[in-house]
């Protein structure tokens, strides 16, 4: 039996072979990727690694796919759930973003810490919003859905499949084979012609509306490598002359702990597709939709330490306004340096980020103590949980550098409402608040070093308060 963290490992591996065929940038990306990596590792010593190994960094992919209905939806989620891929968080791109970006998001990932380890593969994965008429008026909307309820990206075989490797949590080699086979295939690049028209029409809406349902299939977007120096990567993609896009996206650059996540990307390359033509001719041309996008990736912040983010990205926002011409990632440094603590310890003290902690010391002579006070000693060694998930700005912000038209959208329209419960709903599976994972495994870590302590840890400072 083939085990899903396995399945999933292999279904990582599968995809980038794939897309590495598919989009050669992709290599000279990860070429570079590693290139940073190692002298970043070797430069940085054991603190490199303080979040994840640098074999967890070097192998750690997220992919984004983009489906056209609740009912593929729920049927991406039946093949990642096969590889212990589970929704988790909520995003909102149609109101992050100026251009138009008809979406709304989640992400498919294991959701606790040992699966993690094993393999951290995630898929950002977005799903085009019809019914909102700040895009799409009601002919549109019909014609949309029809076409997306006219084609089946998933077949019976690869779904029942999925299934089955879900309820077993793995299956027999051959059919781990040909599940594997099967989900690669599903996001394959189609050679099935392109209606030019139909395509072009809602191109005019919307870039990412045509990539979704003016195409016969889903495809992956990007796969995206993690890299411990995104600043070193983008000016070394840059030197090979590669565009990037203007700017990284989330956090700047500066002395204090990295939280997190920090994105950018090369802009689309041309890719060769086939269209049909109103008169029923097939020709060839171009589109330009996929990317490369490369990450960084930080402490994941508490509900408390996220408030204090989206702060200081009003902030950064308020006196770039103010200040024409100057950079956003040097205005966002000052900010920072006013508005985050400049270590790890402060930002955990403060309740600002989220940490397991480790047994490192002989126990206290007392039953009972404090968190704090365990940590001043060295009692207990506070370690940063990663940041799994994504940030809905900067999602915005890669589709939206990567547009080479903004689109129309109709503001004076009423948009459709959508949250969390309501895609669960339609996706039939419930979508976990990456919130609530962080502090599970932060509590785990305390029930653990307790028990090993044979103390009670108590927490009775504001910081560890507002970590709920
Ligand atoms: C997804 C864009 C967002 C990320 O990492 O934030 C994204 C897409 O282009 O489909 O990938
Ligand atoms: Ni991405």
């Amino acid at each position: 039996m083939i085990p899903t963290w396995q399945l999933r490992a292999r279904f990582a591996i599968r995809l980038a072979e794939m897309y590495g065929t598919e989009v050669p940038a992709y290599h000279t990306l990860v070429d570079v990727c590693r290139e940073v990596n190692d002298e970043a590792a070797r430069a940085r010593g054991e603190d490199g690694e303080r979040l994840g190994s640098i074999e967890r960094v070097t192998a750690e992919r997220h992919g984004a796919i983009r489906v056209g209905s609740p009912r593929e939806m729920a049927e991406v989620a039946r093949v990642f759930a096969a590889f212990g891929m589970l929704p988790v968080g909520f995003y909102d791109l149609r109101d992050a973003s100026a251009s138009s970006v008809p979406v709304v998001s989640t992400a498919f990932r294991p959701i606790d810490a040992a699966e993690l380890a094993r393999n951290p593969f995630r898929v950002f994965t977005s799903m085009l919003v019809t019914e909102d008429r700040r895009f799409f008026d009601a002919e549109t909307q019909e014609r949309l859905e029809a076409f997306v309820a006219g084609r089946e990206l998933f077949g019976a075989e690869l779904l029942a499949l999925a299934d089955r490797a879900a309820a077993q949590e793995g299956l027999g080699e051959d059919d781990a084979e040909r599940l594997l086979a099967l989900a690669t295939d599903a996001f394959r690049l189609t050679t099935e012609p392109i209606e030019r028209d139909w395509y072009d029409r809602l191109e005019r809406i919307s870039a990412v509306a045509a990539d979704i349902g003016g195409v016969p299939a889903t495809h992956i977007n990007h796969l995206t490598p993690r890299v411990l120096d995104i600043d070193e990567l983008y000016v070394r993609m840059q030197a090979r002359g590669i565009t990037m896009i203007s700017e990284i996206q989330g956090p700047p650059d500066w002395e204090g702990p990295d939280v997190l996540l920090r994105q950018t990307s090369f802009k689309a390359l041309a890719e060769e597709r086939v269209f049909r033509h109103a008169d029923g001719s097939i020709h060839k041309g171009s589109l330009r939709v996929r990317f490369g996008e490369v990450e960084q990736r930080g402490i994941a912040l508490t509900r408390k330490g996220r408030d204090v983010y989206d702060r200081l990205v009003a902030e950064a926002d308020r006196r770039l306004a103010e200040t024409p011409g100057a950079k956003r990632q040097d205005v966002a440094r000052d900010v920072w340096r006013e508005g985050l603590p400049a270590t790890e310890r402060e930002l955990d003290l403060e309740g600002l980020g989220f940490f397991t902690y480790r047994v490192a010391g002989p126990a206290p002579d007392t039953d009972r103590a404090e968190l704090r006070d365990l940590v001043a000693s060295g009692v207990l060694v506070a370690e940063p949980i990663v940041y799994e998930d994504f940030l809905p700005r900067s999602a915005a912000g890669i589709f939206q550098s990567n547009l080479s038209d903004e689109g129309t959208r109709d503001d004076a329209q009423t948009g459709a409402d959508y949250d969390l419960g309501r895609l669960a709903e339609l996706v039939g599976a419930e979508i976990h608040d990456p919130f609530d994972l962080y502090a599970a495994q932060r509590d785990a870590s305390l029930r653990e070093a307790g028990h090993e302590l044979g103390v009670r840890i108590d927490e009775t400072t504001d910081a560890t308060r507002s970590n709920r």
